[in-house]
C-alpha cells in the first residue's frame, strides 16, 4: 500500500478517481500531492540533490553565489531528445491521427502501457502535480494533472507552468475537464520508451524517458499535441510559436508577431530579440511574450488574440551568450535547471559551446567525464550535448512583456513561417492572403536539428513548425487554418515567411541573423500598417531592396548579398512546388484530406512560374 504523505489538494472527484487508479497501477511506495510552496520544493531539492554520485536520477547544486537556485542535471545518454519514432497519436481511427502521426488502436496502446506501468513506481514516489497551462483566471487556460517519479520533472514543471494547489483553484471541485498525465521513468528503456497522447481522453502517457519534451508533459504533449485537437473542436489554435511584442518610436502601441520555425530554428532567440543599435537609438522596444507555444483565439474585438500557455523557457543552451542572445542568458543567471551542459568545475559553475570562446580546463562533459575542457574541444569533442537546455523561469528574462501575465492575450498582427533553408527560400516574403499563408506553412520545411533524435541537417517538411506536434490527422488541421481564417476575415493577421538561414557559396550564412533580424521584422509591420510597398513575385510579395534598412551592417550585407537574399529562382522554385504537389500526394495516399483551397494555390503558383 502506498503511504499517502500528505492530504489531497483538492476534492475534485474525477482527479481523485483517476490518481487512486493510477497508484494501484504503478504501486508507488509514497504519494506527494504537490502544493507549489517553498518549503516542499526546497525540500525536494534537497533530497535529489542528496542522492549518490551515480544515481541517475541525481542533481547539483551549483555556484550559489555565481547561480543562485540554479541546479544541474544530466540525463543518461540515450535519452537527450524528444523521440519522435516513440511519440504515439492514438485515435479511435487510424485517419483521426493521420500521415504525420504513428497510431495504434487505442484499446492494444492502452493494455501495451497498462503492463509497462504495472508496478512502474515500485520503491519510488508519485508526485502529483496540479498545474496550468495559461495565466490562473485566463478564459483561455487549461489544467492538467501531471503524475510523475521524477523529482526532476516536479522541478521542471514549477518552472515552466503554473504549478501547485493554485492550478486546481482554476479547474474547480466538479470540472472534470482536465488533461491527465502519468509519466514513469521507469528503467529509462530506449527499446520500451513511448510517448502517447489519447486526444479523445485528454490523456498523455510517458515512460522509460526524463527528458524534456517527453516527460514535461504540460510543454509539447499537451499545449501542442492534446490543445490542437481541443482548439480544432473549440474554435481556437495551438501553435508552435514564439510571440513578440514590438514598440516602434510613431506607434502608439506595442504591435505584436507570432513565429513558427520548427525546434532548435531559432524562436527562442527572435522572441528575446535585442534591436540593433541603430534601432535602439530610434526608439525601438522589443518584449518577450512567448519562445516556444501560442495559444490563440478570436477576441471581442474580432481580432486574433494570443496568450503564452507556459511559464518558463526550456531553451537551446550551445550557441546562447551575451551577444547572440543577451536576454536568454541573463534569464538563467538564477532559479534555472541546466541539462546536460557541461560543468565548468573551476568555480562550480556551467558552461556550452559558444558560451564564451574558451572552454574551462577543469571540466565535466556532459555525460559526467572529468576532462581537460580546451584539450578535449581541441580534439573535436563536444562538451555540452547539443540539444542541452536550460529551464529559466520568464520572470528572470529582461525583456519580458508586461502583457506576460495578461489573461486575454495580447491582439496578433502578423504571423511569420520559417525554417533552415540553405537555399532557395529568400530572406522574407509576405503571402498574398490568409490561404496562401496557410499554404506557405503547409510548405515549411527544414533541415533538422538535434532537438530530436534522428540525423541531423536532412531537409525535410515541417508543416507550420509542427509536424511532430499535430494531435490530428494534418489535412483537418490545415482546414482547421483555413477555418479560422474565415472567421476572422479582414481581421486576420498577415502571413510571412523568413528565412535566416540563407548561405552563399562558401556555405557561410548570408545573413547575420540574431538582433538583425529586427530589420525584416520592422519590414513585416511596416507591411502590416500599410507603410512599406512590395515587389509581387510568383511567391508572394517581396521587399524592396531599399526597405530593408541596412543601416550599420553595410559594410557586413553589401548590396550584392541583399539582392541574393531577396531573390527568388524560377527553377528552384519549380521545382519546390513540384516537391509540394508531391508531398500533397503521399499525405493524401496516407489518409488526409488535403483542402481544395490549397490546391488552388499551388495551381496558381505554378502558372505564375511558367
Ligand atoms: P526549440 O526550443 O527547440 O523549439 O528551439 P528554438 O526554435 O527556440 O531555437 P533557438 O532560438 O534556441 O535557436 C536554436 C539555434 O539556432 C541556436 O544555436 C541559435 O544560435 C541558432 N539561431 C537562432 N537564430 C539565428 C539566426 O538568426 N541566425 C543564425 N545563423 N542562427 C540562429
Ligand atoms: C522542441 O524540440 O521544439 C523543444 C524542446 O521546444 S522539447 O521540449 O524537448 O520538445
Ligand atoms: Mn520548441
Amino acid at each position: 500500500m502506498a503511504k499517502i504523505l500528505n492530504a489531497p489538494l483538492t476534492k475534485n472527484p474525477y482527479v481523485l478517481k483517476w490518481v487512486e487508479e493510477q497508484i494501484a497501477l504503478t504501486t508507488p511506495d509514497y504519494v506527494m500531492w504537490i502544493d507549489g510552496s517553498a518549503e516542499q520544493l526546497d525540500q525536494l531539492r534537497n533530497e535529489v540533490c542528496a542522492l549518490p554520485e551515480g544515481h541517475n536520477d541525481k542533481m547539483y547544486r551549483l555556484n550559489q553565489d555565481k547561480l543562485p537556485g540554479c541546479i544541474y542535471h544530466r540525463t543518461l545518454p540515450n535519452d537527450v531528445a524528444r523521440v519522435e519514432g516513440r511519440t504515439f497519436i492514438c485515435t479511435p481511427e487510424k485517419d483521426g491521427a493521420g500521415p504525420t502521426n504513428n497510431w495504434m488502436d487505442p484499446a492494444e496502446m492502452h493494455a501495451k502501457l497498462n503492463k509497462l506501468f504495472t508496478g512502474a513506481m515500485k520503491g519510488r514516489t508519485m508526485y502529483v502535480i496540479p498545474y496550468s497551462m495559461g495565466p490562473i483566471g485566463s478564459p483561455l487556460a487549461k489544467v492538467g494533472v501531471e503524475l510523475t517519479d521524477s523529482i526532476y520533472v516536479v522541478l521542471n514543471m514549477e518552472i515552466m507552468t503554473r504549478m501547485g494547489k493554485r492550478a486546481f483553484e482554476n479547474l474547480g471541485d466538479e470540472n472534470p475537464d482536465f488533461v491527465k498525465g502519468l509519466h514513469s521513468k521507469a528503467l529509462v528503456d530506449p527499446e520500451e520508451r513511448y510517448i502517447v497522447q489519447f486526444p479523445q481522453e485528454n490523456a498523455i502517457y510517458s515512460i522509460n524517458s526524463a527528458y524534456g519534451g517527453n516527460v514535461l508533459l504540460g510543454k509539447k504533449c499537451f499545449a501542442l499535441r492534446i490543445a490542437s485537437y481541443q482548439g480544432k473542436n473549440e474554435g481556437w489554435m495551438a501553435e508552435h510559436m514564439l510571440i513578440l511584442g514590438v514598440k516602434r518610436p510613431g506607434d502608439d502601441e506595442v504591435k505584436y508577431v507570432t513565429a513558427a520555425f520548427p525546434s532548435a530554428c531559432g524562436k527562442t532567440n527572435l522572441a528575446m530579440l535585442i534591436p540593433p543599435k541603430y534601432y535602439r537609438e530610434q526608439g525601438y522596444e522589443t518584449f518577450t511574450v512567448g519562445d516556444d507555444i501560442a495559444w490563440m483565439k478570436p477576441g471581442k474585438d474580432g481580432r486574433l488574440y494570443a496568450i503564452n500557455p507556459e511559464n518558463g523557457f526550456f531553451g537551446v543552451a550551445p550557441g546562447t551568450n551575451e551577444n547572440s542572445n543577451f536576454n536568454a542568458l541573463a534569464s538563467t543567471r538564477k532559479n534555472t535547471i541546466f541539462t546536460n551542459v557541461a560543468m565548468n568545475e573551476e568555480d562550480n559553475t556551467v558552461w556550452w559551446e559558444g558560451l564564451t570562446k574558451e572552454p574551462p580546463v577543469f571540466a565535466r562533459e556532459w555525460k559526467g567525464a572529468k576532462v581537460n575542457g580546451k584539450a578535449f574541444v581541441a580534439d573535436g569533442n563536444k562538451l555540452a550535448h547539443p540539444n542541452s537546455r536550460f529551464t529559466a523561469p520568464a520572470i528572470n528574462c529582461p525583456c519580458i512583456s508586461p502583457e506576460f501575465d495578461n489573461p486575454q492575450g495580447v491582439p496578433v498582427s502578423a504571423m511569420i513561417f520559417g525554417g533552415r533553408r540553405e537555399s532557395t527560400t529568400p530572406l522574407v516574403y509576405q503571402s498574398f492572403d490568409w490561404v496562401h499563408g496557410t499554404y506557405v506553412g503547409s510548405a515549411v520545411s527544414s533541415e533538422t536539428t538535434a532537438a530530436a533524435t534522428g540525423e541531423v541537417g536532412v531537409l525535410r517538411h515541417d508543416p507550420m513548425a509542427m509536424k511532430p506536434f499535430i494531435g490530428y490527422n494534418v489535412g483537418d488541421y490545415w482546414a482547421h487554418w483555413i477555418e479560422m481564417g474565415k472567421i476572422l476575415g479582414d481581421k486576420a493577421p498577415k502571413i510571412f515567411n523568413v528565412n535566416w538561414f540563407r548561405k552563399d557559396e562558401e556555405g557561410h550564412f548570408m545573413w547575420p541573423g540574431f538582433g538583425d533580424n529586427m530589420r525584416v521584422v520592422d519590414w513585416i509591420l511596416k507591411r502590416v500598417s500599410g507603410e512599406a510597398d512590395a515587389v509581387e513575385t510568383a511567391i508572394g510579395y517581396l521587399p524592396k531592396p531599399e526597405d530593408i534598412n541596412l543601416s550599420g551592417i553595410e559594410d557586413e550585407v553589401s548590396q550584392e548579398t541583399l539582392a541574393k537574399l531577396l531573390s527568388v529562382d524560377k527553377d528552384l522554385w519549380k521545382k519546390e512546388v513540384a516537391q509540394m504537389r508531391d508531398y500533397y500526394a503521399e499525405l493524401t495516399a496516407g489518409g488526409a484530406h488535403i483542402p481544395q483551397e490549397l490546391y488552388d494555390v499551388l495551381d496558381k503558383i505554378e502558372s505564375k512560374l511558367g
